[in-house]
């Protein structure tokens, strides 16, 4: 007798009946996995096809875009644009709110293509989405949702296909593609309470530009710990969530160059630090800002805003809090 796997398809209409979710929502989780399975397979080929390079175009955060960045960000908004059933889109590769159909049902936050600093090698990169729904019972005005609106959020790890989806009130779930590249068995998330084996992660090479208070914080700590750091937001979080720990961009304040500093940090609020905070919390940790405020509770003003970053086990979060606050 053959043995199949659990599909993808077959959690989220199991989640469906018990959340009475439309199909709606599985449309659209159509859309982002055709888009991430097509990215990569433009990502894997990449360096066979010349398409690692730059583009020789700076993006709205006046940063170098990749040529893999313009790849990512038209697949994903031809596939939005396909499930019919998207509002608006934000997007790290588009300056401008990408408008679809006023008569849509979801609004979806996403980087295309995030960890720039992997691409010319060919490193794990990733996809980051969150999706938050209209109000369907009075008037919408499509104002930018604060993480703790989205329905869902989740990431692809690329090349590696890893996906990871966490729904509200629902937990965070990673599947494993199979040989016929569909996502298959379902594995619920939660971060380990045995300290053994969680990791800090962070770019060491700014710890001296960090706040005071998170230097000593570190100083105390990491010896306590193992250190990880890939360079690409999607895949350390992936690791924090199966090991524990922390994953931490501090707001960067004493910079030797003060042009340089980032008192409001680096990663952006609503397509990278709500999605992996959204993440965290349903896998039992949380995340705060450089001011010890929870991540999901940010309302933002501006779709690319930045901010400081600490998310993983709760223990380790209260802790830097404590710093963060005092
Ligand atoms: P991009 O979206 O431009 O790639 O920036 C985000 C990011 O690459 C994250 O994935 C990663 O965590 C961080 O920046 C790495 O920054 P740094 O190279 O300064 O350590």
């Amino acid at each position: 007798m053959m043995k199949f796997e659990q599909t993808f398809n077959d959690f989220l209409l199991q989640h469906q009946e018990r959340h009475n979710r439309t199909h709606h929502f599985l449309i659209l989780m159509d859309a982002l996995i055709s888009s991430a399975k097509h990215i990569q397979h433009y990502y894997l080929t990449g360096a066979l096809k010349g398409n690692l390079g730059s583009a020789g175009e700076v993006n709205v955060q006046n940063e170098d875009v990749m040529r893999m960045d313009q790849i990512a960000q038209e697949i994903t908004i031809h596939y939005l644009r396909s499930s019919n059933r998207v509002i608006h889109a934000v997007s790290e590769e588009s300056k401008e709110i990408v408008q679809i159909n006023p008569e849509g049902r979801y609004f979806v936050y996403f980087d295309p293509l995030d960890g720039s600093s992997n691409i010319p090698h060919g490193l794990p990169v990733g996809f980051l989405f969150g999706i938050a729904k209209r109000n369907l019972e009075g008037p919408e005005d499509g104002h930018l949702r604060a993480g703790k609106d989205y329905i869902a959020a989740g990431m692809f790890v690329i090349p590696t296909g890893t996906f990871t989806l966490a729904l509200k009130d629902a937990g965070t779930w990673r599947f494993h593609i199979d040989e016929t590249m569909t996502f298959v068995r379902p594995t619920r998330m939660m971060l380990p309470e045995d300290t053994k084996s969680w990791e800090l992660s962070f770019n060491t090479s700014n710890r001296l530009t960090f706040a005071k208070g998170v230097q000593n914080w570190i100083a105390q700590n990491e010896k306590e710990y193992a250190f990880r750091y890939l360079g690409a937001l999607a895949g350390d979080f992936h690791r924090t969530l199966a090991n524990g720990g922390m994953f931490m961009y501090p707001a960067i304040v004493n910079h030797p160059n003060p042009k340089k500093n980032r008192p409001q940090g680096k990663l952006r609020l609503m397509y990278e630090a709500a999605v992996v905070a959204f993440m965290c919390r349903e896998a039992g940790g949380d995340a705060v800002d450089e001011t010890g405020t929870p991540i999901l509770g940010i309302h933002p003003k501006d779709p690319h805003q930045r901010t400081a970053i600490y998310v993983g086990s709760k223990p380790l979060v209260a802790d830097i809090t404590r710093v963060l606050r005092s």
